[in-house]
């Protein structure tokens, strides 16, 4: 399997995420890429190769350009105030205010904001530009026949909505990737997401459409981040009605459960018919991810990737979360590993 990668994700390198009322060192660092692109080299899983540059033009067909715009300037726009700290929104449109975007900096953060651990800095939408960029390539490869690629994205994407941020997520790659496959010949794209957290983001962006069908197994938003989507009764709107499948699963949860959420999943995939799959791949269901709550063990990465491989579908599999970072490479390639050795 061909992963594409760049060094350029270290251009995302904040140094503060408010956690439990402290700026703490932030779970979505750098080192996170290098121990999966490590693994991925050590047990030989392919050729690497950089991104092409596909522009604006893919981002712009699932974001808002006001949202995209923003991100462009928003560091810089922060730093022209003479704040001190990395960007980090006060306050938000909340329940019964208006929804004007306001011109000072803190206000459009809050506008744009789904949520303020994600602190934003320098070198942050060239990070996240770079990230979608890379998601693009392996769509691009899988139009042109590639049976699996690994999107090797950090930072992720799929908490990323049509107009906001939050969650370490500000570009959501695996929707700029199935919308890029769909204006590219593809008919019907379905989006696996196997991360801890909900994809609320990709849910967002595909609610009402039924040529991507978005399917996500995640801890419970009652009791997990992002706590204000992702029920089992969400399941699309209008044309998307029946497309959006939500399996929502509670703390403790262990293998042979989430499994048997995975074969749902996959059946409805497979009678769903799509030209290509995508895979959001978080590991943060892994036993010791410090933020996370399920219990899943190294060797059930391994059989949760064969699993995926029996849709027998051209796949791209699309990094996402994962933050016990010493076993993340393991992790993340055993589901690779998995699934190439059922093909
Ligand atoms: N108490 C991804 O995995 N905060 N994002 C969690 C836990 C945000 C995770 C707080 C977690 C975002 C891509
Ligand atoms: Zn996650």
């Amino acid at each position: 399997m061909e992963t594409i990668f760049t060094e350029r994700h270290q251009l995302r390198n904040s140094k503060t995420e408010l956690f439990g009322g402290e700026l703490v060192e932030p779970f979505e660092r750098p080192s996170r890429a290098e121990y999966i692109i490590n693994r991925v080299h050590d047990i030989k899983l392919g050729p690497v190769n950089g991104p092409d540059d596909f522009g604006l033009g893919p981002i712009l067909a699932v974001h808002d350009k006001s949202f995209i715009d923003f991100l462009q300037v928003a560091w810089s726009d922060w730093l022209k105030e003479g704040f001190k700290g990395e960007a980090i929104p006060t306050v938000w449109p909340a329940r019964r205010t208006s929804t004007r975007i306001p011109r000072f900096i803190e206000g459009r953060l809050g506008y744009y904001a789904l949520s303020c651990e994600t602190s934003i800095s320098e070198g942050t939408w060239e990070a996240a530009y770079a990230s979608a960029q890379v998601a693009l390539t392996g769509a691009e490869r899988i139009r042109q026949g590639a049976r699996s690629v690994f999107s090797l994205c950090r930072p992720p994407g799929h908490h990323a909505a049509i107009d906001m941020y939050g969650g370490y997520c500000f570009i959501n790659n695996a929707a700029v990737a199935a919308q890029y496959l769909r204006d590219n010949g593809a008919k019907r794209i379905a989006i696996l997401d196997v991360d801890f957290h909900h994809g609320n983001g990709t849910q967002d962006i595909f609610f009402a459409r039924d040529d991507v069908l978005f399917a996500s197994l995640h801890g419970d938003p009652m009791d997990a981040f992002p706590h204000f989507l992702g029920h089992r009764d969400e399941e699309g709107s209008s044309t998307g009605e029946g497309f959006t499948l939500n399996y929502p699963l509670p703390p403790g949860t262990d293998f042979s459960t989430w499994r048997a959420a995975l074969a749902e999943a996959l059946m409805q995939i497979s009678d769903y018919a799509p030209d290509v799959l995508i895979v959001s791949l978080g590991v943060d269901t892994f036993a010791t991810d410090p933020i996370s709550f399920f219990k899943l063990c190294s060797d059930d990465f391994t059989t949760y990737g064969a699993d995926i491989a029996t849709l027998n579908l051209p796949t791209l599999f699309i990094m996402e979360g994962g933050y016990d970072i010493a076993e993340i490479g393991v992790n993340t390639v055993n589901v690779l590993q998995g699934f190439e050795s059922n093909l």
